[in-house]
């Protein structure tokens, strides 16, 4: 092996060099912003649960960026894996406080989802689409591959931890599922990690402070209807599978305003589904 092509090489490293924490900060945490600290850890089992374990003792706002997780979760005891420095692995603190209603907090995973696609189509010039509920998809050679995914947790009474996993610089060799794609392999003009948590962090502001002054409402702050409109799954065949081994087969036709996906079913109902993982049947009409 030449040493630029050996993984453990530090030569190999400077495909991927380190996030710069003291200007990521210098961005984003200011007087009056949301975001109230910002904090680069070179190596940790999971952000999301770093972050939830001291939730209580942080302000709203807190970010906790990992340049390598060893137990990265997903959904349902699911792992998020990716090599060091390949991605941004990050989590932040929110606390949405009694002005939106508890049953409004389940659009925390999309309105992610749209911040983060809003983000990086502006700063990496890559185009995502929404897979419902919580995978960024890019296309790869024509095929809808997942770039990213988030997972929000409720940590104590008031709080809501939600975790970005997204893959950046990673190779078609270095894929942990063959569904998995990367923003370099989907041809993103800028694969510079500081810019792109920049970018989704900023934006990740400006939908959530919208949505929180609207009380929640996904519709006043147009959070529905961004998420209908970046939403592959919609106009789609899916399969739901369902909590308890079940799973239903449809049309999937609206995002309610609970966020749920809205299943038209061949005997002619419409099924809203709150939680559950889709699969697209058919590949999109474009
Ligand atoms: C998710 O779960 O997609 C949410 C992933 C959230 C990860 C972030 S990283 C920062 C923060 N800290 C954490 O510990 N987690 C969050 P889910 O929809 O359950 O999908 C998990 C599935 O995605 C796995 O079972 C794999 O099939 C696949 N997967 C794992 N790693 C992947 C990757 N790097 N790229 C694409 N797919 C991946």
């Amino acid at each position: 092996m030449t040493p630029s092509d050996a993984p453990d090489s530090r030569w190999s490293d400077l495909d991927r060099p380190p996030l710069n924490a003291a200007a990521l900060r210098h961005a984003l945490v200011r007087p009056g912003a949301l975001w109230t600290s910002l904090e680069v850890v070179q190596e940790t089992g999971s952000t999301n649960s770093d972050l939830a374990a001291r939730a209580a003792s942080l302000p709203e706002g807190a970010v906790l960026v990992a340049e390598e997780q060893t137990a990265g979760r997903g959904r349902l005891d699911r792992s998020w894996t990716a090599p060091s420095r390949s991605g941004l692995f990050f989590s932040v603190l929110l606390k949405p406080g009694p002005g939106v209603p508890m049953e409004r907090w389940g659009w925390l995973p999309l309105l992610t989802g749209v911040a983060a696609a809003t983000g990086l189509s502006r700063a990496g010039g890559v185009d995502t689409a929404l897979k419902w509920p919580n995978d960024l998809l890019v296309t790869v050679d024509g095929e809808e591959r997942k770039a990213g995914g988030i997972l929000a947790e409720r940590a104590g009474e008031d709080a809501v931890v939600v975790g970005i996993g997204l893959n950046v610089s990673l190779r078609a060799d270095e894929l942990p599922v063959p569904a998995a794609g990367s923003l370099a392999l989907a041809g993103a003009v800028s694969t510079d990690r500081d810019t792109l948590l920049r970018a989704v962090l900023r934006s990740l502001e400006q939908w959530y402070v919208d949505w929180r002054e609207a009380g929640g409402d996904p519709a006043a702050s147009r959070l529905q209807e961004t998420y209908t409109a970046g939403c592959a799954t919609l106009g789609r065949s899916v399969r739901a599978e369902l909590p308890g081994d079940r799973s239903l087969t449809g049309e999937a036709v609206a995002v309610d305003g609970d966020g749920r996906l809205v299943l038209a079913t061949e005997e002619g109902v419409r099924e809203p589904v709150a939680a559950g993982d889709i699969v697209h049947l058919r590949p999109a009409a474009s």
